[in-house]
């Protein structure tokens, strides 16, 4: 038996191919496995519960089949799709998980998190961050009108690839004393996050004791998972059919 991992598919209507891979996957696979976890940015953009795209239905529904199945899906906010709420879980029986959340994996303690508040050196996008998590920021932005939640959105988006145009690589990667930190404080030798769309299994010692971080690689060309059974951890590149 195995648990997978996977983030970072951006599921948007302008790739198709993208979406029936990941159906593909849930239909397939993941009916295998005795969990999965969706580490953040499952969609490209959520908007709202209340305003799914017509286009996101279908993976809304292959989810739903997975976990009528019998595996439990446990999926993660990430930057882009963290409005996702309790709608969400009843219209997929996905249940949403913290970030952070330890989880104990064949019976090592693993860290699970996005990965986006790792990257602490990029200022810019932390304050944005706490400007969109806010509670009351979110509820105003929710009572705006459809055309308004799409043009802000827009917005946002614009203005941060320009804003990434122009930061080094170093700076939107994560930060390696924020990874010790975040390990030390949720006491874990092993952490598994996405984000950075830098898929890696990187060494480190922490308090003198050997330690992992396993990055999660993105869905822009190919599906991309990780597979941990009670042996190990490998990153898997799922393949394309088209
Ligand atoms: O997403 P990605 O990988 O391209 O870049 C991220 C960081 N950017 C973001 C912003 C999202 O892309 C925007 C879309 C989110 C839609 C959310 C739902 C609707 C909003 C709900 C509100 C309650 O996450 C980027 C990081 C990069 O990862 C690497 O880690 O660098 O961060 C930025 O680029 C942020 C900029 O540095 C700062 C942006 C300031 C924006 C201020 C508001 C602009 C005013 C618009 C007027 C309404
Ligand atoms: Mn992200």
């Amino acid at each position: 038996m195995a648990t997978l991992f996977i983030s970072d598919l951006h599921l948007s209507p302008e790739r198709p191919d993208i979406s029936d891979q990941f159906h593909r996957f849930l239909d397939g696979s993941a009916r295998e496995a005795e969990a999965l976890y969706i580490l953040g940015d499952l969609f490209e953009v959520w908007l709202g519960d209340d305003l799914v795209l017509p286009e996101y239905r279908a993976s809304l529904d292959h989810l739903r089949a997975l976990t009528k199945s019998g595996v439990p899906v446990y999926v993660m906010h990430g930057n882009r799709d963290f409005l996702m709420g309790e709608q969400f879980c009843r219209d997929t029986g996905c249940r949403l998980i913290d970030d952070p959340t330890v989880i104990d994996l064949y019976g090592t303690p693993t860290l699970l998190m996005h990965g986006d508040t790792l990257c602490t050196d990029d200022t810019a996008y932390q304050e944005f961050r706490r400007m969109v998590r806010d509670p009351a920021f979110q509820k105003e932005f929710l009572a705006k009108s459809v055309e308004e939640r799409i043009a802000t959105a827009r917005q946002y988006r614009e203005t941060s690839q320009n804003a990434t145009a122009e930061k080094s690589e170093e700076i939107m990667d994560v930060n390696q004393a924020a990874v010790i930190a975040a390990m030390q404080q949720a006491g874990v030798t092993r952490l598994i996050h996405g984000h950075t769309h830098r898929p890696a299994f990187h060494q480190l010692e922490i308090d003198g004791k050997p330690a992992q971080r396993f990055v999660l690689g993105d869905w822009y060309e190919q599906g991309s998972m990780l597979l941990c059974s009670a042996e190990a951890c490998k990153n898997i590149r799922l393949p394309t059919v088209r």
